[in-house]
């Protein structure tokens, strides 16, 4: 079958690209080409220059830690597929916004210099919450980090801060004119967080370096907050074989996606911009509260039925959420533990957004599974969980729920084998835990890790008390336990 590209889809004739392959001049580069930017910033900048007529837009991926997306899209000319997936899809769609895909890991310098060209006005990035080396203990960056110190010393970059660093710092010396750097990744305050890391790399640079680079930053870069929401599976050879199906042509970089994509953006922006607002997206000044709810509700929910999944032999989240006692405690923790500590954004109804994430999570199609959403716990049940779990404590409450979630998470790190846990603190989790793994030996023992358990809440007896219930729970009587606990408990 041929491969998807400029020339065979116009030879094919079957689907035309929105936007003509060929015509679009850069203007933004992205870091971490991974699924999701495919669904979801890709597809919002195609249809705002679809809104627009501008053809400024155009999109350099860049790869992060592996080269197989740049692989996959350079002989197809940046083209891929969207598949929308659940009630309400849209017909499947070929993208054309990426007009380069450069494996960062083996050409750092071209992603510099592409960060550089005065013709970007805009980075974004999705390298996920461990892609920013962020130190847990200060909440700025890990300097220790072995690759951000190589970055420093001067290598050409492999982190996604060392590179806009390094690209912010050639447009300084190059008079490249202003940059807005847009994080698009599941963190509270990535806007501000992500300037915090730059500024924090800048500064690690020898003095000669850091103070001119600095101030450049200062009067030329932005870094606006987002919130952005879709859920995109991993594609499955099952998904590629119904690509090429319809499509009549090999897709080797489709994506799925379930129909609906929300992106709400700070407007803070130091140049031009897509007029992204002309593809849906929402421009607000209250991001923090967006991305607030959206971590506390929808991914923490999101979490709670992946580690419930996994402790009872679920693969997706929608047999997950199927599972009556997993959605009855999805929505006790929505109800109980989540919604009376945050501030809702102006415009957001929380009972139906609540309503709304649980019926998206059931879409059968998606097929999302618990071990993606599950993967990388350490740099997530921080952020979803433990916040709304302090909340609560502080308030004099019991957060049930959420140590429910909590406590299925470190079953999930308990019993699954050390090469198989997905998450970069994979090794520092299992070194912590006694070769006899029962509640009460991994609770205590998870707790003690600060990275994750700040000494306030490892000291708190109420929590350590509901995690050795939950977890007992699960140790001993599995789903039936959990069935018995929820419902009736
Ligand atoms: C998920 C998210 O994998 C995960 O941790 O919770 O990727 C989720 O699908 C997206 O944030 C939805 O917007």
């Amino acid at each position: 079958m041929a491969r998807l590209s400029a020339a065979s889809l116009a030879a094919n004739g079957k689907h035309r690209p929105l936007l003509a392959p060929g015509t679009l001049r850069p203007g933004i580069v992205h870091l971490g080409l991974g699924a999701f930017v495919r669904a979801h910033t890709a597809v919002f900048t195609e249809n705002a220059m679809l809104a627009t007529g501008s053809q400024d837009w155009g999109i350099v991926g860049v790869t992060q830690r592996s080269d197989t997306v740049a692989r996959q899209l350079t002989p197809q000319d940046g083209l891929f597929t969207v598949t929308e997936r659940g009630s309400g899809a849209a017909p499947l769609r070929v993208v054309s916004s990426v007009v380069e895909a450069i494996s960062g890991r083996d050409h750092p310098e071209s992603v510099v210099n592409r960060i550089a060209a005065a013709t970007t006005q805009v980075v974004t990035l999705t390298v996920t919450e461990k892609g920013y080396r962020i130190d847990p203990h200060t909440g700025s960056l890990n300097i220790g980090d072995p690759q951000v110190q190589a970055d420093l010393a001067g290598h050409p970059p492999q982190t996604a801060i060392g590179q806009i660093t390094r690209g912010i710092q050639q447009r300084a010396r190059t008079g490249a004119g202003p940059l807005t750097v847009v994080s698009c990744d599941n963190l509270p305050g990535n806007g501000e967080l992500t300037g915090t890391l730059v500024r924090a790399f800048a500064t690690a640079l020898p003095s000669a370096e850091s103070g001119q680079l600095l101030a450049w930053l200062d009067a030329n870069v932005t870094f606006p907050s987002t919130m952005v929401d879709r859920m995109v599976p991993a594609t499955t050879d099952g998904d590629l074989a119904a690509v090429e199906h319809e499509l009549g042509l090999r897709d080797d970089a489709a994506v799925v996606a379930e129909p609906f994509m929300q992106w709400v953006i700070e407007d803070n922006f130091a140049a031009d911009r897509p007029a992204w607002e002309e593809a849906g997206a929402l421009f607000s000044t209250d991001v923090a509260a967006w991305e607030a709810a959206k971590l506390r509700l929808l991914n923490a929910s999101h979490s709670m039925l992946a580690y419930l999944g996994l402790a009872t032999g679920k693969e997706t989240i929608s047999d997950a959420v199927g599972e009556d006692a997993f959605r009855t405690a999805c929505s006790l923790m929505l109800a109980h533990d989540a919604l009376p500590t945050i501030s809702l954004p102006a415009g957001l109804d929380g009972a139906s957004y609540c309503a709304q994430i649980l019926e998206r999570f059931a879409n059968p199609a998606l097929g999302h599974t618990t071990a993606k959403v599950g993967s990388d716990g350490s740099q997530k049940v921080g952020l979803r969980l433990l916040t709304t779990i302090r909340a609560n404590l502080d308030a004099g409450r019991e957060p049930k729920w959420a140590a429910l979630a909590v406590a299925a998470w470190m079953h999930h790190v308990a019993t699954t084998p050390a090469a198989g846990l997905n998450d970069p603190l994979a090794a520092e989790l299992q070194s912590v835990l006694p070769a006899e793994r029962t509640a009460a030996t991994v609770v205590p023992a998870m707790l003690g890790v600060r990275s994750i358990f700040d000494a306030g809440l490892a000291a708190s007896t109420t929590f350590a008390g509901l995690l050795m219930h939950w977890y007992r729970t699960i140790e001993t009587d599995g789903l039936d336990g959990l069935r018995k606990e929820i419902t009736h408990g």
